[in-house]
């Protein structure tokens, strides 16, 4: 309780004395304010790119429809560390600009023996009331923690056993009932679904069949909804293109399609990253890669990914914390975002329908 009262206490006056705000939201011109996780989440296997889950996470808190900017740390009282982790959330406002606001909300802390046993914490909406909940995936079972509407309810259990993938784990929601499943990717590329009821996780199901092909891109695996049924797809990016599993059936036959299907005509990946986030607004995840060279995406059809289109060239083309798309400026229009290092500053680049715009920091 103690380091409670201390956290929220200290949090705004730290913000505060981070101060200088750059009238023109130059990054360069940024005090720093390091706002990122101290975990590293990435539980990826050899060879693959995680999608844009380390160290701070994008989701929204309120409900507004706008992604807000969530930290899970190591919580610092008056006298150092308490071994405790704390979750904090900067909401994303759009008046008079569009930004992360100064103030820092502590959602919740976690205790020193969860963080210990955690391999991973999402934040996703479990049971549709459109505020995302933390899900803690812990070496014993999974914890939920349901968004009450601006502070986090107790941890309650949403399973009795272990889950996660040996490979990879993920978050989606597989049957469209905008309730957040659970994704276990494990070695040869098999996939295990536990569905969210709204108050658990159902018993495991296999998704992909025996011998059937593996759903393992070397060059990223995802699962994001680019069919448009609301359901997320399996997705692979591997060295001759995009490969993609549309989520089919339902109950106990619902699977990822098989056999997969080429989504792109010719190889198309890069080295900074791959991300699949609705551009267009028109409830399809598109296609994104990130590399030296700039930002491409390709418009989903809906069963395809069409021409590569450039949306930038000139500046930083990645964070070197985070990197992710999600819409902050325009509801249903993922913007970039990009956490740095160096001073813990959030970039956004708004999505322009076209182009991504100016670089701007949004957490000043
Ligand atoms: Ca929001
Ligand atoms: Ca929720
Ligand atoms: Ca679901
Ligand atoms: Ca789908």
């Amino acid at each position: 309780m103690r380091s409670i009262l201390l956290a929220s206490l200290l949090t705004p006056l730290l913000a505060s004395q981070a101060g200088a705000t750059p009238a023109d939201n130059d990054c360069s011109l940024y005090t720093p304010d390091p706002y990122y996780g101290s975990l590293n989440w990435s539980q990826v296997h050899p060879g693959s790119h995680s999608i844009g889950q380390d160290g701070i996470q994008f989701a929204d808190i309120n409900g507004d429809g706008r992604a807000d900017a969530i930290a899970v740390a190591t919580d610092v009282n008056g006298w150092g560390m308490n071994g405790n982790m704390r979750i904090t959330v900067r909401l994303a406002v759009t008046y008079p600009e569009v930004k992360f606001s100064d103030t820092t909300t502590v959602l919740d802390l976690l205790s020193s023996w969860e963080a210990f046993s955690m391999r991973r914490i999402f934040f996703v909406d479990v049971n549709n009331d459109t505020f995302a909940d933390a899900v803690s995936i812990l070496d014993s079972q999974v914890v939920v923690r349901l968004n009450t509407g601006g502070a986090l309810g107790a941890p309650t259990a949403w399973t009795s056993d272990p889950f996660s993938g040996s490979w990879e784990t993920f978050m989606a929601d597989v049957d469209n009932d905008h309730q957040a499943d659970l994704i276990a990717v494990s070695s040869g590329g098999g996939v295990t679904v536990r569905r969210s009821n709204g108050a658990g996780f159902d018993p495991a199901r296999p998704w992909t069949g025996r011998r059937q092909s593996a759903v393992y891109g070397t060059h990223g695996t995802a699962f994001a909804d680019v069919t448009g049924d609301g359901r997320a797809d399996a997705i692979a990016v591997r060295d001759d293109g995009i490969w993609v599993r549309p989520a089919i059936g339902t109950g106990d036959s619902a699977s990822f399609a098989y056999p997969e299907v080429r989504w792109t005509n010719t190889a198309w990946w890069d080295t900074y990253g791959m991300y699949f986030a609705d551009l267009t607004g028109d409830g399809k995840a598109d296609a994104i890669m990130t590399g030296p060279s700039g930002v491409q995406m390709r418009l989903s059809t809906g069963s395809a990914f069409s021409v590569a289109q450039t949306w930038l060239t000139v500046g930083v083309f990645r964070g070197d914390v985070t990197t992710a798309f999600a819409p902050v400026s325009t509801l249903g229009r993922a913007d970039m975002l990009m956490v740095m290092f160096a001073n813990g500053a959030i970039k956004g680049r708004p999505n322009l329908w076209s182009y991504f715009g100016l670089e701007l920091c949004w957490d000043v």
